[in-house]
């Protein structure tokens, strides 16, 4: 996903959106695409959240689906209350990143600056060998089954082209400047 400004979105796990069976097999890499400070809305995060349990909706009585999400937004912000979370900020510079555990609390702090851009982009990976599911939409029973894209370890010499030519290797397409 690619955010040109600040999210300002309020506290999650990505284990509401996005999870494995066995759980735990989901990361995030989000990179800083120019520098990030407490004006133009740094992502906020709890450190230690990921070792609570997973939340999902039906542990706060709501119903599987996207018109529960705002009560859980507001279950979420009740449990960092009373497990006393203390934020950090991910105040990073230009080509930096931060990797996290699925179960972080995790989101974006208000823009102070509202004339600067936030440019980020955020991957979330899936660990091999597991099944994947999108637990917002889950229920007990029903499953709701991601397919994600995959990325095979050696995807730079499998199928890349670039201007309608097959790179064959890294080291390859360094020698043939084929970018420039
Ligand atoms: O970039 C942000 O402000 C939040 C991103 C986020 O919550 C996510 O990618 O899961």
């Amino acid at each position: 996903m690619n955010f040109p400004s600040a999210t300002q979105q309020l506290a999650h796990s990505d284990t509401i959106h996005f999870n494995s069976s066995p759980k735990g097999y989901v990361a995030g890499v989000w990179v800083a695409l120019e520098d990030i400070d407490m004006e133009n809305g740094p992502l906020i995060y709890y450190p230690g959240s990921h070792k609570l349990r997973e939340y999902g909706m039906e542990d706060f009585s709501l119903k599987p689906g996207k018109e529960s999400y705002k009560k859980y937004e507001a279950e979420i912000q009740q449990l960092v209350k009373e497990e006393q979370l203390t934020p950090s900020y991910g105040t990073i510079k230009k080509g930096e990143a931060l990797i996290w555990h699925s179960n972080l609390l995790h989101g974006g702090s208000a823009l102070k600056d509202p004339s600067r851009s936030r440019h980020s982009q955020v991957t979330h990976y899936f660990f091999a060998g597991c099944k994947y599911f999108t637990p917002m939409d889950s229920a007990d029973k029903e499953m709701a089954l991601r397919f994600p894209d995959w990325i095979p370890d050696n995807s730079h010499t499998l199928g890349n082209t670039a201007f309608g030519k097959k790179i064959k290797s890294l080291s390859n397409r360094v020698k043939r400047r084929i970018y420039t």
